[in-house]
């Protein structure tokens, strides 16, 4: 008899999806939304439909290997548990005696959400050894320093108010790409008469469906949102008394944004200045007018002012008011729980008497070529792959391929980074273990329990820790402690959004809204997260300078490598999984160029290119379309280097330059030359 069991949906995606699996005779044979769930409403997106294909997929590593090639060969041995536990201790023991414990470097992303698999026993782990600290900064910091800054807190617009708003701005977010269940209240909204606009240097689906689509040079949304800003407060637009309860520092707004006419912005996003002036006209007097902003914006060089700038918009026009006004950009930090309790920073004491050093996973590539004091002797990957992924990926592979480095890697497949391993160890997928998620793009809480079997040998990250603690000896209690026992130290908390939210009741319901108002209006009256609860406008820090690699920034690297090259999500996978797919490499292996960019270069839709500066050089095929406007070039990412031509992926392009503040990357400030091969 077939048997429906609960899961919920791992990737590093906002919507974080409830699900079914049937499952007949031990295999699962259907995945489908699971229509309860409020939000993710019982549909799933395209990638994720057809998961069951990557959970039975022949590619999927089932048991642990030791290198037999050389770094980066990929090719491997099969060797025991056993072996490959003992083996790992032995060497990290040895690097901790020799050049202290920092030398050992976690690097990990969001490969699953989940917080057991994702920042439980992996960070009780390395805290206890006394590892260097990973700054998690590759998605998302600098977006968050930019909210921070604008809010004190990061909380948004519920994506259930998006169908009772009558103007909704798409901000750098591919929301039918990357976040598909907002959709469907936007489609309600849009039936109601709303109007939806997109601000997007390309054209994708979203954009495509939208009423305007205001096609934005990258990395100039700042200047865009001052001349707003300049409409809004110049014509009196703004809404007076919310103005003078909730925020502070109106006056000085008022002269900051004095010089920043449409006219300015018009120079500098390639927008008209009365398309800028009409589109703050209607924000300011559309209500309620709801902004998604999403990750898209804040991956350039200043990315940071970027967000915090768009994110002042509704404080100015009053829209945190309305049902259905505001913001959003993500809610994760609504979810108060006991992260002290689950990852244990503390035990670093015990095993160095201070906190460990902090190492920025954007700068891979620095830290495993040049950092000293120690120096990176090990590292250890998990739900991460960085040799496609990180930036300036020579540097990185670089590193990657020192003879001295021992780098062990946990994954379901045998990726790039895979392939550099020295112990490759298999894991399960988040259909067949335990775990918590709390998501960015909605207020509830999931619990998921195992609803297939692992294939093979493999095992949980949570496992693996566990294992390789008993193996270095470590005696603590908390290295020893089962799902269900992190989970409840995971709940363990006094704040009123989740007080009394049990792993009983987890179990018994699986999906459970924060405990948040309904509907939740977090600044309808204030409540902002400084001192006095007022949104601080903070005008004297308010400033735009082009990023360096941009159309306006430097020019003798302009004269070199003309076009402003962006590499975002791609539409059918999830950054660099689901790269094994040949129909998601296809995709990925596209470069767009734009007609009078083609014409100037000789090139035509199918020629094979490369895009070059001076980090590195990608093949890709030519795609000559109208998604990006001239000077700009467009690479759906992320391939797998391995199966590029010349082995490198987009990420050979982009730079280890870091973000305006947040330490993020600055993947789409990035300036390119494209030429035929063979040309
Ligand atoms: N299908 C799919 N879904 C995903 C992912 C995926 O890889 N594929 N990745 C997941 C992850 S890790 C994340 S962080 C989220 C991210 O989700 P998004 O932030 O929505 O994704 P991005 O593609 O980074 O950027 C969104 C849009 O911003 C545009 N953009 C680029 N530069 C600028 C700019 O300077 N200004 C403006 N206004 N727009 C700009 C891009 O062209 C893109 O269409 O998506 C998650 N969901
Ligand atoms: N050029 C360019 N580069 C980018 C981006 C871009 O837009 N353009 N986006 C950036 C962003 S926003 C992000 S978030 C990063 C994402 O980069 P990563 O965090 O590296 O994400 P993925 O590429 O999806 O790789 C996740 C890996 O985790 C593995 N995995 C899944 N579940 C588990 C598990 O339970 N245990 C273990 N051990 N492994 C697991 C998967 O098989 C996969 O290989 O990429 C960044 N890189
Ligand atoms: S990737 Fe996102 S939209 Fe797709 S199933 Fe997972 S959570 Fe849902
Ligand atoms: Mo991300």
């Amino acid at each position: 008899m077939p048997e429906t069991r609960h899961s919920v949906c791992a990737l590093d995606c906002p919507d974080c999806c409830s699900l079914l699996v049937t499952v007949e005779n031990g295999r699962g044979v259907r995945l489908r939304g699971d229509p309860e769930h409020p939000v993710t409403r019982g549909f799933l997106c395209g990638k994720v439909a057809q998961y069951l294909e990557r959970e039975y997929s022949p590619g999927r590593l089932v048991y642990p290997q030791r290198r037999v090639g050389a770094k980066g060969e990929g090719r491997f041995e099969r060797i025991s548990w056993d072996e490959a536990l003992d083996e790992i201790a032995a060497r990290l023991k040895s690097i901790a005696a020799e050049f202290g414990p920092e030398a050992i470097l976690p690097y990990s992303y969001a490969g699953t959400m989940g917080w057991l698999n994702g920042n439980g026993m992996d960070r009780r782990f390395f805290h206890r050894l006394g590892a260097s600290r990973l700054d998690r900064t590759i998605c998302s910091t600098a977006g968050m320093a930019g909210m921070m800054a604008a809010l004190g807190v990061r909380y948004g617009t519920e994506p259930e108010q998006f169908r009772h708003a009558r103007l909704i701005l798409a901000w750098g977010a591919n929301i039918l790409g990357t976040n598909v269940h907002l959709w469907p209240f936007i489609v309600e909204a849009r039936r109601q008469g709303a109007r939806f606009y997109a601000i997007d240097p390309r054209r994708n689906r979203t954009t495509a469906l939208a009423d305007k689509h205001f096609a934005i040079n990258p990395g100039s949304d700042t200047a865009l949102a001052l001349a707003m800003m300049h409409v809004i407060v110049g014509e009196n637009l703004h809404d007076a008394d919310y103005v003078s309860r909730y925020t502070e520092g109106f006056e000085a707004l008022r002269e900051r944004v004095r010089e920043w006419t449409p006219q300015r912005a018009a120079e500098l996003t390639g927008l008209g200045a009365e398309e800028i002036a009409a589109l703050a006209r209607e924000y300011a007097g559309t209500r309620p007018a709801v902004i998604r902003l999403n990750y898209g914006i804040q991956r350039s060089e200043r990315g940071a002012m970027a967000v915090r700038t768009v994110a002042l918009l509704p404080a100015i026009v009053g829209s945190w008011k309305d049902l259905g006004g505001g913001v959003q950009l993500s809610t994760s930090q609504a979810f108060h729980l006991n992260r002290e309790g689950l990852e244990r920073p503390d035990l670093q004491t015990k095993a160095l008497g201070r906190e460990a050093r902090m190492v920025n996973m954007s700068e891979l590539g620095a830290a495993l070529n040049t950092l000293d004091g120690p120096p990176v002797k090990a590292i250890v990957v998990y739900n991460s792959n960085p040799a496609a992924i990180a930036p300036n990926q020579n540097a990185v592979l670089r590193g990657l391929r020192r003879e001295d480095l021992f780098t062990v890697v946990l994954d379901q497949f045998q990726t790039d980074t895979a392939d550099h391993a020295d112990i490759l160890l298999p894991v399960t997928t988040f259909l067949e273990h335990t775990d918590l998620y709390t998501a960015y793009g909605h207020y509830y809480l999931q619990l998921a329990r195992p609803a297939l079997p692992a294939p093979g040998e493999a095992k949980s990250n949570v496992e693996i820790f566990r294992l390789l603690a008993a193996r270095m000896g470590f005696e603590d209690a908390c290295l020893r402690e089962t799902e269900d026992e992190m989970i409840r130290t995971t709940l363990d908390s006094a704040h009123p959004f989740v007080a009394g939210i049990t792993l009983e009741r987890l179990d018994r319901e699986r999906s459970v809204r924060l405990r948040l108002p309904d509907p939740y209006l977090p600044f309808a009256a204030g409540g902002f997260g400084s001192p006095d609860g007022k949104c601080h406008f903070h005008a004297e820090t308010l400033d735009y300078t082009p990023p360096v690699e941009s159309r306006h920034g430097d020019r003798d690297l302009r004269a070199r490598y003309p076009l402003e090259l962006i590499s975002p999500k791609n539409d059918d996978s999830m950054n660099s999984t689901f790269g094994d797919r040949d129909s998601v490499d296809l995709q990925t292996a596209v470069l767009h160029l734009n007609p009078i960019d083609a014409a100037a270069r000789g090139i035509r839709t199918s020629d094979q290119v490369r895009a070059f500066n001076e980090r590195g050089s990608c093949a890709l095929e030519a795609r000559v379309d109208d998604t990006a406007p001239p000077g700009v070039a467009c690479a759906p990412s992320v391939r797998w280097a391995k199966r590029s031509p010349g082995k490198r992926g987009i990420n050979a392009l982009t730079s280890e330059r870091l973000t305006d503040a947040g330490g993020g990357p600055t993947f789409y400030s990035c300036l390119v030359q494209v030429e035929r091969i063979g040309d």
